[in-house]
């Protein structure tokens, strides 16, 4: 690459915005994120939670890759775009993560359970479901039937996986783990067609992607087997290539804790 000293226009390097464990957003940061969640459920068209929530799974067809080769690139173009619909509502609004394993007397996070909150209805306690095209699904509201506490994945079990050097062997157990959080929010959540419609999925699915990152941290020499790298990751116009650096795509996680320190994150 020849050295460029000053950026083209419109590829300028973009400011890295930092992703946050949803128990440390201050204040601000909270009610900024609930600010651009309310907003998004109010709009119909493809900018809109409906929209979004719906590429998961119902209206058909349901393009989530759970359960290929593909589960962990396809999932962080997924996130990159919603939270970029996120911050054409209110810029600056990072995903945060829901980070389970700390979580076992609490559950789910409080931010999410309030029915309200700042005197308005809470958006992330939950959400219409509104799949456009012919489906009608069952339920009309997102639910959870959380599991009884501490069955949720331990720090031990997220670092045996962590400790895999085989992407698609780390891959695999990660997907596991997830599942198991999946069904044990329960309700909206323990169906593909229906969990990103629940506002807790994307806090979930942050903690996945962050572990990946972490697990990228860990592994330097390791990574996606190269026959994967340019896969395309249909809908989203981006490839597997596309989803490997975090901070190419503008985000990057802040380290919250001893463990979570990787070279650069102290
Ligand atoms: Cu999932």
């Amino acid at each position: 690459m020849s050295p460029v000293v000053s950026p083209a226009p419109g590829q300028a390097p973009q400011r890295l915005r930092h992703r946050r464990s949803v128990r440390r957003l201050t204040t601000g940061q909270l009610a900024d994120f609930r600010a651009a969640v309310a907003a998004v459920q109010t709009i119909s068209d493809d900018r809109g939670f409906q929209f979004w929530a719906g590429i998961h799974g119902l209206p058909l067809p349901i393009s989530c890759t759970h359960h290929s080769e593909l589960f962990l690139p396809w999932h962080r173009a997924y996130l990159y775009l919603f939270e970029k619909a996120l911050q054409d509502q209110v810029p600056g609004v990072t995903l945060p993560w829901w980070d389970w394993t700390k979580e076992h007397a609490e559950g789910i996070p409080a931010s999410y359970t309030k029915r309200r909150a700042e005197n308005k209805r809470n958006p992330l306690y939950d959400s219409p479901i509104q799949p456009g095209g012919r489906e009608r699904p069952s339920q009309k509201r997102t639910t959870r039937v959380p599991g009884p506490p501490g069955q949720l994945p331990s720090a031990g079990q997220v670092e045996a996986v962590l400790a895999n050097r085989d992407f698609l062997t780390f891959q695999t157990q990660l997907e596991s783990i997830h599942d198991g959080v999946h069904v044990w929010v329960g309700g909206t959540m323990e169906s593909i067609a229906t969990a990103a419609y629940d506002p807790i999925f994307w806090a979930h699915h942050a903690m996945i992607d962050r572990l990946w990152y972490l697990w990228q941290l860990r592994h330097p020499g390791a990574g996606v087997p190269p026959r994967l790298l340019d896969r395309a990751l249909a809908p989203f116009p981006m490839t597997v290539r596309d989803t490997l650096e975090v901070t190419g795509l503008g985000y990057d996680y802040a380290a919250s804790t001893a463990a979570a320190k990787g070279p650069g994150h102290g």
